[in-house]
């Protein structure tokens, strides 16, 4: 087979990957980006689930590197829908006039770094070979699915669906019986709108999650135009900011307000919407005062909404607010006023079994027509691991990030005896914690200026070093022991999937401006912490 050559090959083209090849581009690189599906979106090509859209004001969810590219778009909603921000990629793709240097329908199996060439060798599922310099994921944190190993999955005969696999075409629900496994941000945002269709909706709930109101409207002409007159501030928000966003904050501990204070706060905060119950206290993930008093806060919210007391208390969440990802909804906790639609706590009831009719629970089974999993994602290591990826000796990264021993990268950005081989957005950075378009820009920025400065100074490989990696664990691991966070099983952690091990915090947390600032410095130090090689060894 004969061997494509590029410079840099880019895997995904969301928001991460469509970025890398712009920038990558421009410094006059020969590279392809190979994408999994037929067009570009990344997550919001695959994720079409009824309800879905972000949870960033839309007017962040976009791109700030260009202010004519800013300045062209206008998004409709507060928080737009998933058809509008695929839409959105696809201008951007358009745009750019990305499409001719994107590869689709074409899954990377294998990437395996040749220590005699100092090139990675690229295999796809099209059985075609490509070789080139740099080999950088934008894979994202949250793509690969999980359908938990529930027994008889393959008995069940009637339908199922995955949140982040979901058809093209529109699944009807009318007349269903319909069970919903999952209650994170997917099965949140789409359970209201199946439920409207369904004949009986069924949420098999492990753990309730705290559910903020969204409260998302269309965007008048004035707030779009609005928008665009504030691109300078959007795009500051992006390097000064902890979330790469501007929230509304006090600026203050909650316990520095009297309960009276708190609670107009906190009722302003509700009345608007969004994600700002994370950020009114800045000390919300770290003071267990001023958590317990913006818990307590949408526990009594659910009392309010929900008018059966029993279902009220099951779904009272009692971990730490925010330790988990806050989720935003539309009319979640009124649905559950809804006559066709019931809760079950897998706490009290576990599944033993799915079988051909529906799902077997220790006290029966829940008869029904469609079984949605809106079980989550493989997150922050599963699209990265799913590649399999060889460094140094054919070492796999599988066996170096092995299950126990830890991710080890350094910045998130770089793996020891991994050469030139990049990641956006990987584990242990800020990412999931961020606006995504914010981290990624600042990714993908920092990865193309450590590229020009290789090319400029004749260098052919670069990679972390062992004891940089080390101390950056250690430097996540320390940041998030300070917070709540650890106290929470969580897919921050890989709890999530039955079987995973714990093994460190996988992000970041010490905010997105912090980490610029640190990555800048390495930087701005030549790249300290790094092995980089011409012939001889320079670091
Ligand atoms: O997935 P999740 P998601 N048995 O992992 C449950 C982004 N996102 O797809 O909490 C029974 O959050 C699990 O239960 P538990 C965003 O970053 C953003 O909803 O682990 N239940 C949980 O309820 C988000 O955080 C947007 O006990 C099982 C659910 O499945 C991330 O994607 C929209 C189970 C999984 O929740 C992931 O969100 C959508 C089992 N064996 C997604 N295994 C927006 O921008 C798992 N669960 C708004």
């Amino acid at each position: 087979m004969e061997a494509k050559q590029f410079d840099a090959i880019v895997v995904g083209a969301g928001f991460a990957g469509l970025y890398m090849l712009h920038k990558l581009r421009e410094r006059g690189l020969n590279v392809r980006v190979i994408e999994a599906a037929d067009g570009v979106g990344g997550t919001w090509y695959w994720s079409r689930y009824p309800g879905a859209r972000c949870d960033s004001d839309s007017i962040y969810y976009n791109f700030t590197f260009s202010e004519d590219l800013y300045k062209k778009w206008r998004w409709k909603e507060r928080y737009a829908a998933q058809p509008e921000i695929l839409e959105y990629l696809n201008f951007v793709a358009d745009e750019l006039e990305l499409r001719p240097d994107i590869q689709f329908e074409t899954y990377v199996k294998k990437a395996t770094f040749n220590e005699d060439t100092k090139l990675w060798e690229i295999e796809t599922d099209t059985d075609e070979l490509f070789v080139a310099k740099y080999f950088i994921s934008g894979v994202g944190c949250l793509s690969t699915t999980n359908i938990p190993p529930f027994e008889g999955v393959e008995s069940f005969k009637g339908e199922k669906y995955h949140t982040g696999r979901w058809p093209h075409e529109k699944v009807d629900f009318t007349g269903k019986r319909v069970v919903v496994i999952g209650n994170g941000s997917s099965g949140v945002q789409a359970m209201p709108l199946i439920a409207k269709e369904a004949k009986e909706l069924t949420l098999l709930m492990r753990t309730p999650h705290y559910v903020a109101e969204a409260r998302n409207h269309p965007l008048t002409k004035e707030q779009q135009d609005e928008a665009i007159s504030k691109y300078d501030e959007i795009r500051d928000s992006f390097f000064t900011t902890p979330g790469g966003i501007r929230m509304f904050t006090t600026g203050k501990s909650a316990t520095e307000f009297t309960p009276q204070e708190q609670k107009e706060t906190l009722e302003y905060v509700w009345k608007t919407g969004g994600l700002a119950l994370g950020s009114v206290y800045p000390d919300v993930s770290v003071n267990k005062d001023t958590n317990a008093v913006v818990s307590q806060f949408v526990r009594d919210k659910i009392d309010e909404i929900v008018k059966n007391e029993s279902t009220a208390k099951t779904l009272h969440p009692n971990y730490y607010i925010t330790t988990k990802r806050l989720i935003i909804g539309t009319n979640y906790y009124e649905m559950f006023n809804q006559d066709n639609v019931n809760l079950v706590s897998l706490k009290d009831n576990p599944i033993v079994r799915i079988v051909e009719n529906g799902v077997e629970l220790q006290n029966g089974t829940v008869e029904c027509d469609v079984i949605v999993f809106a079980t989550g994602y493989d997150s922050m290591t599963g699209s990265i691991l799913r590649m399999d990826i060889r460094g140094r000796g054919g070492q796999p990264l599988k066996e170096k990030w092995e299950e126990g021993k830890g991710v080890k990268t350094y910045l998130g950005l770089s793996v020891q005896n991994f050469p030139n081989f990049f990641m956006i957005t990987g584990p242990q950075s800020p990412s999931v914690l961020t606006n995504m378009p914010s981290s990624i820009e600042q990714h993908v920025d920092w990865i193309d200026r450590c590229i020009e400065y290789l090319e400029e100074n004749n260098i052919q490989t670069i990679e972390a070093q062992e004891e940089s990696e080390k101390e950056w664990a250690k430097q996540c691991d320390d940041i998030a022991n300070q917070t709540l966070f650890p106290y929470t099983n969580s897919w921050y952690t890989g709890a999530n999937l039955d079987g995973t091990k714990r093994s460190g915090f996988v992000i970041f947390v010490g905010g997105l401006d912090n980490y610029r600032k640190i990555c800048d410095q390495v930087a701005d130090d030549n790249y300290n912490g790094f092995t980089l090689t011409r012939a001889e060894v320079l670091n």
